[in-house]
């Protein structure tokens, strides 16, 4: 599956930048595209000239709000990120159609924190124009939650996340929930560090967007899983998951031995890499929930027998059993067998329940601190009516 990435704020823009090291890596190593273009766009000129991989020209690292922000961003003002968005939709429109391999596009994945001010904003304006403008493909968001420090602290990061969320899952075709406290856990000695959490974020991408794109059909699997395929398994809130197991590159035994064990040890593999996938969600979820499921296994070949295949299937069934699911298998890992799964079509997420509550209680606190504001205001007007002005 071939994407066009655009990143909006600080987030989202490093995040786009490190899908297009994924594509150079798919590239080198497989020699297959999966990106066909990859944008940034920001309020904040410094953010802009950071970034790495994407193209350092106007069109690639779009600034927007120049007037408005004096190319210093909106300071977690998010209805300032919409506007901005809005009065520059042109130039994101225009400049998305100049990637070099526009044609080839199959969908586009548009991303963005959502607790700042620019991206947070300009995430469901700008998931919209594309919609409008490209309608013929579908436009998916990938919204990276906060960390739980910066909840607590910040009443406008709930807000943002709230008015930011409510309204991209009108418009997005499906949105990908990022959890980054989720990501902090996984590694602790890495705390913090966010091109860690990029790298994690986007590396559970990889052989989904591959698995269609390979040409050499000792990469094919028997049952190879394309872009139809990823499109159908998508709509509404979305978790992604990958996890992995290690096979040695070398087994003797295999050569001599059809042993019935050696056999149970690759399904127990495949078992376990699945059971990381589905521990290490994107975010906390009931997988019960989820309306559609994809799974892609990959490993060498000779490790991807019919009984792997059938346990990971029985697996994901019994824990997703209202799902409709989807599947597929990838013979291009070497040394491991990995599983990438993806729960899509939730119904019901705490987290998002839960900022909708939060906000609603943080709007009807700032209305009622705003009352006795200008209660008091009024108090000290009525005091100084017999006094005379000098303007
Ligand atoms: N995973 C990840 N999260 C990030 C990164 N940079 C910022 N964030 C998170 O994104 C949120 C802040 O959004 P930013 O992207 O910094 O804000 P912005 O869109 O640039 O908006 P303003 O700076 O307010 O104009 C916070 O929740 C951060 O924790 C990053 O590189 N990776
Ligand atoms: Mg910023």
């Amino acid at each position: 599956m071939k994407l066009v990435v655009v990143g909006l704020g600080q987030c989202g823009g490093r995040i786009a930048d490190e899908f297009l090291r994924l594509n150079r890596m798919a590239r080198s190593k497989r020699g297959i595209e999966i990106v066909t273009g990859a944008f940034a766009v920001n309020t904040d000129a410094a953010d802009l000239s950071g970034l790495q991989h994407i193209s350092p020209d106007y069109q690639h690292r779009i600034l927007i709000g120049g007037r408005r922000t004096g190319g210093h961003g909106v300071g977690k003002i998010n209805e300032l990120g919409a506007e901005v968005a809005k009065e520059d939709s042109d130039k994101i429109v225009d400049a998305i159609r100049t990637a070099k391999r526009f044609f080839e596009t199959d969908a586009f994945l548009i991303i963005a924190g959502v607790a700042g001010g620019t991206g947070s904003g300009a995430l469901p304006i700008v998931t919209q124009m594309i919609r409008d403008r490209y309608g013929d493909k579908p436009a998916y968001a990938l919204a990276v939650l906060p960390f739980g420090h910066e909840e607590h602290t910040e009443e406008r990061t709930i807000y943002n996340a709230a008015t930011c969320l409510k309204s991209l899952y009108k418009v997005a075709d499906a949105v990908f929930l990022v959890d980054n406290q989720r990501y902090v856990r996984k590694d602790f000695s890495l705390k913090n560090n966010l091109d860690r959490i990029n790298s994690l974020i986007v590396e559970q991408f990889y052989n989904m967007l591959c698995a269609g794109e390979e040409k050499r059909s000792k990469h094919v699997g028997a049952k190879m899983l394309d872009a139809g395929d990823i499109i159908q398994s998508l709509a509404g809130w979305t978790t992604i998951g990958y996890g992995k197991a290690q096979v040695p590159v070398f087994r003797w035994f295999h050569f001599f031995s059809k042993d019935f064990r050696s056999k149970s040890i690759e399904t127990h593999r495949g078992i376990q890499a699945m059971d990381e996938a589905i521990s290490e969600l994107s975010l906390k979820c009931n997988p019960a929930d989820a309306g559609r499921a994809l799974y892609l296994v990959s490993g060498p070949p000779r490790e991807m027998n019919m009984d792997l295949l059938k346990e990971l299937a029985d697996y994901i069934r019994g824990m997703s059993p209202q799902a409709v699911i989807r599947n597929g298998d990838y013979p291009r890992e070497k040394s491991m067998i990995d599983v990438t799964v993806v729960l899509s079509e939730f119904n019901a997420l705490d987290k998002i329940r839960g900022y909708f509550e939060r906000a609603t209680d943080v709007i009807h606190g700032l209305k009622e601190r705003r009352g006795e504001f200008e209660g008091k205001l009024k108090e000290v007007d009525d005091l100084a009516k017999d006094i005379p002005s000098l303007l």
